[in-house]
């Protein structure tokens, strides 16, 4: 069976029904470039019928107790639990990720819906002094609206999720546009979504609604002033145009965009250690995360010896169809994906760049490539770019603050690392004159972030933060609340104004 055939036969067992696949945007597995045919797309109409709907649904939704809509998410995990090898094999089938990474992005969304149901009973605000005699202030967190949810291939379900778990809690709507590259896990999670909704019985229609199609979905609602958060993630390019749209409207948007992700590695290193850190967050996920690590920022003392052995344990990777036991690395998106990587490793040697290993186009049907490691005499332009595919660029340093002055000179600012035994070192990168990265670690790679944390970065990488901590915040609208339980009616600032 083809990789398309065994996607659509899982579409079928999760209760997708047939006629999704009577339209006309055509879908491929990248394991070995085959279709199981066109899925029809929303059209102008069903995407401004969707948000009406989702009007409505926050019209009742908002009203629900908090801890009553975490029961739906509850639920909504028991369904995840219930169908997580299923979705797991749609990741592996549409994007391409081993089986072991296809699991790990489901039981992430397993994660949040636990964390989102301990968060409904919480939403916590403030109770604050007044200044007037007889009066309560507080500040209370409200259910925002319908959200807009844009995701990208790469995390196909697992960000959806981040998304949805929260902002259901939170009392808000969702409607979501998955990335044309991967709409069938997005058909397979709605339909576990909507077994969740029908075992909790009374939630309104269309809470969480899909919408198939190109990218005119995601311009059309980040225009509509019914969705006041538009949560997106994928390129600076896409992000840059959503935030213009939503701020022309003075929407609020979320966004989660490229990474330039480095780890500096000292002379104290543990270089066992990181050489399997690297090799994770450098060629996991055929270096398509937003947290792949991209650069490897090292100390001139050890660069040879660590070279050498990623070098050597790059030779060996296991490339392939990503279904097999043992392989390591499964194909890139799509062809444009291979020219983009080919291109990228052409500019670097152009740009005085030496490529190590890897860095060739294996002849299979789908789009695979060997990881690369290209060392460079300095973060040149190439570098300063985030290519979505394996390729390690690596650059030496003598003196510590010049490795941590490399490593912020980009304009992403997403995740970080440094390999270190020295308390020094570790604590002057996490230090206010360290990292600029929204995530910086010590002794563990850039990538595979926990759901308990916001996840998210700096500069070009937008500043949103999405999943754990007090990301919530971001879905609910802020109510500074004061109420007078006097006979009184003074005025604040001591404002005398008697009629
Ligand atoms: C992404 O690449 O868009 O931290 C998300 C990680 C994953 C999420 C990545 N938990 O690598």
């Amino acid at each position: 069976m083809t990789a398309a055939a065994d996607a659509k036969a899982i579409l079928t067992r999760l209760g997708v029904s047939d006629a999704v696949w009577t339209g006309d945007l055509p879908t491929r597995s990248p394991i070995d470039g085959s279709s199981a045919g066109s899925l029809v797309q929303a059209t102008p109409d069903q995407v401004e019928a969707a948000v009406a709907r989702s009007v409505e649904a926050f019209k009742a939704w908002r009203r629900v107790p908090a801890p009553r809509r975490g029961e739906l998410v509850r639920l909504l995990g028991e369904e995840l639990r219930a169908a997580k090898t299923d979705l797991a094999m749609l990741v592996t089938l549409e994007a391409g990720k081993i089986v072991s990474e296809g699991l790990g992005e489901a039981q992430e969304m397993i994660d949040i819906c636990d964390f989102a149901v301990g968060l409904s009973r919480q939403l916590y605000g403030l109770t604050l002094p007044s200044e007037r005699p007889g009066h309560h202030m507080r500040e209370t967190w409200q259910p925002l609206g319908p959200v807009a949810v844009v995701t990208a291939f790469n995390f196909p379900i697992a960000v959806w999720a981040w998304n949805a778990a929260l902002a259901l809690v939170c009392g808000d709507p969702v409607i979501w546009k998955p990335s044309e590259k991967t709409p069938l896990t997005a058909l397979g999670v709605q339909a576990v979504f909507e077994r969740a909704v029908a075992r909790f019985g009374d939630a309104p229609e269309g809470l969480s609604q899909l919408l198939i199609g190109g990218r005119e979905i995601g311009e059309a609602l980040s225009a509509d002033p019914r969705a006041p958060l538009v949560s997106a993630t994928g390129s600076t390019r896409m992000g840059k145009a959503v935030a213009r749209t939503v701020a022309g409207r003075l929407g609020r948007s979320l966004l989660e965009l490229g990474g330039n992700n480095a780890m500096i590695v000292t002379p104290s290193a543990d270089l066992e250690m990181a050489v399997r850190a690297i090799a994770f967050s450098a060629v996991g996920t055929a270096g398509q995360r937003c947290t792949s690590l991209r650069r490897l920022i090292v100390h001139e003392s050890v660069a040879e010896a660590l070279t050498a052995r990623l070098v050597k344990a790059y030779a060996t990777l296991p490339v392939g169809d990503p279904r097999k036991d043992g392989v390591l690395v499964g194909p890139l998106i799509d062809e444009a994906a291979v020219t983009g990587f080919e291109t990228a490793l052409s500019d670097a040697v152009t740009q005085g760049g030496q490529v190590l290993v890897g860095g060739t186009r294996v002849e299979a049907e789908g789009t695979y490539v060997t990881p690369a490691i290209v060392r460079m005499p300095a973060q040149t332009a190439v570098v300063e770019h985030e290519t979505f595919a394996p390729i390690l660029y690596v650059l030496t340093w003598s003196d510590f603050d010049q490795a941590v002055e490399l490593q912020n000179a980009v304009p992403q600012g997403l995740s970080s690392c440094v390999f270190t035994d020295s308390v020094r070192e570790a604590e002057a990168f996490l230090s206010a004159w360290g990292s600029d990265c929204g995530i910086a670690n010590v002794n563990i790679g850039p990538s595979g972030a926990e759901i308990g944390g916001a996840f998210g970065g700096e500069k070009e990488t937008g500043g949103g933060r999405e999943s754990g901590s007090d990301a919530w915040k971001a879905y609910m609208r802020r109510q500074t609340q004061t109420v007078n339980f006097s006979a009184d009616l003074p005025l604040a600032q001591g404002v005398k104004f008697d009629v």
